[in-house]
């Protein structure tokens, strides 16, 4: 199709590019990682969100390739920050269709060799929806990736609500809560319960909860800011950001309180 061939294009042309998102800990005082989110320029200026490509490029056949080329870009981008002294967690969307394709594992544990960055600090991002698909083949993938030390996150939880048995049983690392609660804890006083225990639940499942969506101080207070326990990743703390303006926002954030 003309968008396949658009994107296959892109990617020789350099089009694509990542911005990197902070994930604070509560209260502000550290940057404990970032979440890679990819961006198109198009010629002349243009930037396409990724909602507007990415179910596109799944459907196409681009998205294994554009796939490998975020995996690279970012922990690339993870080494470069590394060597300069920001230990960084990296957290990396996967599309289904790398999980269901053949060639994931390959691709994290190449990706990993020719860059140097650590297993330990790549973090890769399911959504929760991918769940309801063919659960033997997901965790049989990620449980290779665990045992070479990637972690791993759902994305989006609490928002695919059938997967509650598979959760019981999947091993990951890290819940980042769906951004629909933290709208909702402003909204009703049921909404509210919803979210708080949503949150609480998380909590209760795994060490490593990300909020997500958070962008105002209100919300931060029905959160709980003494609730150190958790990390916010929202416009609140700040925007993805372009990669060379992740040192000076965690320089930044050091000299405040
Ligand atoms: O940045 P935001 O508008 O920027 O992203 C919108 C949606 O696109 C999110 O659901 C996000 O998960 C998805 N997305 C952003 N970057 C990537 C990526 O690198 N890979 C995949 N598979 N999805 C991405
Ligand atoms: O992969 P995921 O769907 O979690 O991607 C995160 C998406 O959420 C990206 O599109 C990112 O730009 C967006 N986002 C991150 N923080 C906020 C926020 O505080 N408010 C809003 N509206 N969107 C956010
Ligand atoms: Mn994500
Ligand atoms: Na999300």
């Amino acid at each position: 199709s003309s968008l396949e061939q658009d994107i296959l294009s892109a990617m020789e042309k350099g089009e694509f590019f990542l911005q990197y998102q902070p994930q604070v800990t509560m209260g502000g005082r550290s940057v404990v990682g970032v979440e890679a989110l990819l961006r198109w320029r198009r010629q002349g200026g243009e930037i396409v969100p990724p909602n507007e490509f990415i179910p596109l490029a799944e459907e196409t056949g681009t998205m294994a390739r554009l796939g490998r080329w975020i995996l690279t870009d970012a922990c690339s981008q993870g080494e470069t920050w590394r060597k300069a002294g920001y230990d960084l967690k990296l957290s990396v969307n996967i599309s289904p269709v790398q999980i269901y394709g053949d060639d994931l594992f390959q691709s994290v544990q190449s990706t990993l060799q020719e860059t140097g960055f650590p297993a330990e600090r790549l973090v890769l991002e399911i959504t929760e929806n991918t769940l309801r698909d063919d659960r033997g083949r997901l965790s049989s993938v990620f449980r290779s990736l665990r045992d070479l030390g990637v972690k791993v996150a759902i994305d989006d939880f609490g928002t695919g609500y059938s997967s509650f048995d598979f959760i019981r049983n999947f091993a990951f690392d890290t819940l980042k809560i769906d951004r629909s609660f933290v709208l909702d804890l402003e909204r009703s006083a049921r909404n509210a319960a919803v979210a708080d225990s949503i949150i609480q639940m998380a909590r209760n499942l795994v060490k490593d909860v990300v909020i997500e969506g958070v962008e105002t101080e209100g919300q931060i207070g029905r959160i709980g800011k003494e609730r150190q326990d958790l990390v916010i990743q929202g416009f609140f703390y700040s925007r993805p950001l372009d990669p060379q303006l992740i040192p000076p926002f965690i320089e930044s954030i050091k000299g405040q309180e």
